[in-house]
């Protein structure tokens, strides 16, 4: 049999190379797509949302982030951040994060309002829209956690001149990695957490961060039952926070690379909780109506 000639050899290798290429850039505007649509999905739904019962059309809503301390609370707010203003380069934090060890960097409650980008080539002046974040100061350790200190993170009714607002969702942020003892111990407190803030008529979303950790789908379905059937609630999302340290550079700050599931993942988080706004919202206007 003849041996193919090398001329061929190498035509057939610049196709391979060229079509995996093609297929790769395909691949990546796809995922560019579904990003830029999320994130006008939440631009329209946030402009869509009521206002707060006899408050004005503009409010944004307000999603308390919640956790023990160290398992990525400000880290999520900061990722949260970038994924809606649609950032690129170094990673700018809007909420303190400190690295692990005692003494945490959330010492207060923190709004941090995080603006969604407008859309690409929008030629009409669009309304601004936006999230509020709020970054509490750390639940207590799990073992010595109670459902006082829950009640006492979601706060009080809110208003007033430059206080937090009242809250209208919860994201209860859950390390995944880490020891498995206390992961194990957190979780067996999901329960009591869930329906405190059930008690108060908010909805919650679960975000077990430090993805990455988790190393096999086994592990990650164990995780996810678990949780899900603690808490009572399919609102589970595992999440790889952008973080502080991948920038580190001796020389100047890096520019972050931007990934694709940890942009996906936040934005669907931030749907989830608008829309449990929104029913929180109609909710309460339904309780002051058959009050009057
Ligand atoms: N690898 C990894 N590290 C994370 C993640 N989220 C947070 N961290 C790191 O965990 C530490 C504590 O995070 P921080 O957001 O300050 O926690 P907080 O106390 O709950 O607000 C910081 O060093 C972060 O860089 C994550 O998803 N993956
Ligand atoms: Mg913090």
């Amino acid at each position: 049999m003849p041996r193919p000639s090398l001329p061929l050899l190498f035509k057939v290798a610049t196709a391979a190379v060229t079509g995996g290429a093609a297929l790769l850039a395909f691949r990546r505007l796809n995922r560019d797509e579904a990003v830029v649509s999320l994130r006008r999905e939440i631009r329209d739904a946030l402009h869509l949302l009521r206002p707060v019962a006899g408050g004005a059309a503009a409010t944004p809503p307000a999603v308390l982030v919640a956790g023990i301390r160290a398992h990525g609370k400000s880290s999520f707010v900061n990722t949260a951040c970038r994924a809606l203003a649609c950032e690129a380069g170094p990673l700018i934090l809007r909420a303190e994060t400190a690295p692990p060890g005692p003494g945490s960097a959330t010492v207060a409650r923190r709004v941090v309002r995080a603006v969604v980008a407008g859309g690409q080539g929008a030629e009409e002046e669009e309304e601004e829209a936006m999230v509020e974040l709020v970054d509490a100061p750390a639940l207590p350790e799990a073992g010595r956690l109670t459902r006082a200190d829950v009640e006492a993170a979601l706060g009080g009714v809110g208003g007033g001149i430059g206080a937090a607002p009242a809250v209208e969702c919860v994201v209860l942020v859950l390390r995944c990695g880490g020891p498995a003892k206390e992961r194990n111990l957190a979780v067996r407190k999901l329960p009591e957490i869930a329906s405190a803030i059930r008690e108060r008529g908010l909805h919650l979303v679960i975000v077990l961060t430090h993805r990455k950790a988790i190393k096999s789908l086994k592990e990650a379905e164990d995780v996810r039952r678990e949780v899900a059937f603690r808490a009572r609630t399919d609102c589970v999302y595992f999440m790889e926070n952008y973080i502080s340290s991948n920038t580190l550079n001796i020389r100047h700050p890096r520019a972050l690379r931007n990934e694709f599931e940890t942009h996906f993942t936040v934005l669907t988080i931030i749907r989830q909780c608008i829309e449990f706004v929104k029913l929180y919202r109609s909710h309460s206007s339904q309780k002051t109506d058959t009050m009057k």
